[in-house]
């Protein structure tokens, strides 16, 4: 059975439990990090040596970097199903992955900690406006994208739809005010019909309001 550790108020974590539920895959978790704490501890450190969640283990496997655990689970397990079969298709896909992890993610996260992880009375102003606006021009792109198709890569979801679809539900629920995006708000609303979503997404995340810790 595979095993994942990571407290679900993380978000990368959450990208991995949406997948495994998507895949209804049986699965064990483990309570780590955050007020649990234990990534500095030398047992946790030889699966990731990085001290981050999540970690997951399968048969005789340790994977760390969410998206990677993401791309491995739907390539052993979806059948060819949310990972395409040809290179070419499994691309398009991909990419959005791979956007989500080194565009869209530094700039949002720049915004949820200032924003929404920093208390109100130690808000800097101006560096929320820029990451703001750096985010809204993110946001503007893949509007004019989802305007053209359903999913991220193509008519049908895919696992390039997963670790996008998880910052935006924080970018939409955190409380500051959002651009007219209504494609992506289309897209949002069909991802909220599927099961794993609203139950691993859709969650509260209060505890890391004005937390500046972990
Ligand atoms: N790029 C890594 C980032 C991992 C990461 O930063 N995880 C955060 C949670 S989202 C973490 O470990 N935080 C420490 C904690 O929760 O104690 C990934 O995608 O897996």
């Amino acid at each position: 059975m595979i095993k994942i550790w990571g407290r679900s108020s993380a978000y990368n974590v959450q990208k991995v439990l949406w997948t495994i539920g998507e895949l209804e895959l049986p699965y064990q978790h483990i309570n780590a990090g955050g007020s649990v704490g234990g990534l500095d501890q030398p047992e946790f450190l030889g699966m990731n040596p990085n001290g981050r969640i999540p970690v997951i283990v399968d048969d005789n496997i340790t994977i760390w970097e969410s998206n990677s655990i993401v791309r491995y689970l739907c390539a052993q397990y979806s059948h060819d199903w949310l990972w395409a079969k040809t290179p070419a298709k499994r691309s398009l896909a991909e990419r959005w992955m791979d956007w989500e992890l080194a565009t869209l993610q530094p700039d949002f996260l720049d915004l949820f900690w200032s924003f929404y992880r920093t208390p109100e009375a130690l808000h800097d102003h101006q560096k929320i406006q820029n990451a703001s606006e750096r985010c809204q021009k993110h946001l503007a792109m893949l509007d004019a994208h989802l305007a053209e198709q359903t999913f991220l890569a193509g008519d049908e979801f895919s696992m390039g739809d997963i670790p996008v679809a998880t910052s935006l539900y924080r970018y939409f629920e955190m409380g500051i005010p959002t651009p007219q995006i209504p494609n992506v708000r289309r897209w949002n609303g069909a991802l909220a019909e599927r099961k794993p979503y609203r139950e691993h997404i859709m969650t509260p995340f209060d505890e890391l309001c004005g937390r500046q810790t972990f």
